[in-house]
């Protein structure tokens, strides 16, 4: 299997992790970050443990203060005695070390506390979305049995989209300075955001924004069960962020309340499902495009304009001796 890492030392990681150890954790981990074979072995191992973290997530444009939210609200969590896990999503950059180091430098305290296991990943990359493996992270996160799960991202559109797939609760964060993403964004945010937090109130602007985006909430919010609140926060000098926990706790339960909240884990079950299959084929069609043969043929046929695209996926999609041949190989 793989690295090194046998089905029996899976199982053995795994009940270690649940037991509480932290390096089991940090290694299993590891182990989705290389996105070997073994990721499918261990998320079926782990699938028994699942759906009892509440996740949130965390998003907006770089520097807005999500780091130091993320930390704040943590402290606040931990006096409340519950345990968490931080992911924080950095997208590749050769700038973002320091952030990181800065966020090192903040979480001391949590880095010491064994009821908060943290972790950075780099999203290699992906251009927009939440990688696989930040999904899978906090589904490991879940089973280790953290009750509170935070993910922090960059906001890129995508990205808010797809955590707010991810996540029970969406914090879109904003800072006054901000005014033209919320402008770019207006259309869609509605659909991503379960609470609107402007960060750095102490600035010139905060109010005028909050107010902008509570106009935005009164003329669009999609369900009648919840309306986005508005919060102006200062997560330097902690102020607001207890009033952003009590937010969240109020969304989980309208969420329980109206129903959504074990329909929306429905949905994320089935776009999963949807998305190994999907993510499969591809591999699958990409591998036997690349080689010589009829399909190869074909392919060339189709870059000099000698056959329509749309003729030729017909041709593939109808020949199952052809596609039954991509199953048989192993790729
Ligand atoms: N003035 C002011 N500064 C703040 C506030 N909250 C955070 N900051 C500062 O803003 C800077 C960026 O904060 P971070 O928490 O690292 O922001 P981030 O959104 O995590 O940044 P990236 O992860 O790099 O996108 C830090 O220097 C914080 O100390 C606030 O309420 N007011
Ligand atoms: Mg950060």
């Amino acid at each position: 299997m793989g690295r090194g890492y046998g089905k029996a030392q899976i199982g053995t990681l795994v009940k270690r992790m649940r037991q509480g150890d932290v390096r089991a954790l940090s290694r299993l981990i590891s182990l989705l970050e290389q996105e070997g074979e073994e990721v499918s072995f261990l998320m079926e191992t782990i699938a028994p443990y699942l759906g009892q973290a509440y996740s949130i997530g965390i998003t907006g444009p770089p520097g807005a203060g999500k780091s130091t939210l993320v930390d704040k609200l943590t402290t606040h969590i931990r006096r409340l005695e519950r345990t968490v896990g931080i992911l924080a999503i950095d997208p590749t950059s050769p700038f973002s070390g320091g952030a990181l180091l800065g966020d090192r430098i903040r979480m001391q305290q949590h880095y010491l506390d064994p009821g908060v296991f943290i972790r950075s990943m780099a999203t290699k990359g992906d251009v927009g979305g939440l990688p696989r493996v930040a999904k899978d992270a906090l589904k490991l996160l879940d089973a280790a049995g953290k009750d509170y799960v935070l993910i922090e991202t960059v906001g890129v559109g995508q990205t808010e989209l797809d955590i707010m797939e991810t996540t029970d609760t969406t914090v879109v964060v904003f800072v006054p300075e901000g005014g033209d993403a919320i402008q770019t964004m207006k259309a869609g945010l509605m659909e991503i955001a379960d609470i609107f937090v402007v960060n750095k109130a102490d600035r010139e602007g905060a109010d005028r924004m909050v107010t902008e985006i509570q106009a935005l909430v009164d003329m669009h919010h999609p369900h009648s069960w919840w309306r986005p609140p508005v919060l102006a926060t200062q997560a330097d000098r902690d102020i607001g962020v207890v009033e952003l926990f009590t937010a969240i706790e109020d969304h989980r339960k309208a969420l329980c309340k109206a129903g959504e909240f074990e329909a929306r884990r429905q949905a994320r079950r089935k776009k999963e499902l949807i998305e190994l299959v999907e993510r499969h084929l591809r591999t699958l069609l990409l591998h036997h495009l690349q080689r010589e043969g009829a399909l190869g043929e074909l392919v060339t046929r189709v870059e000099r304009g000698e056959i329509s695209p749309h003729r030729a996926a017909d041709q593939i999609l109808h020949d199952t001796q052809l596609i039954q041949h991509w199953f048989q190989e192993k790729v």
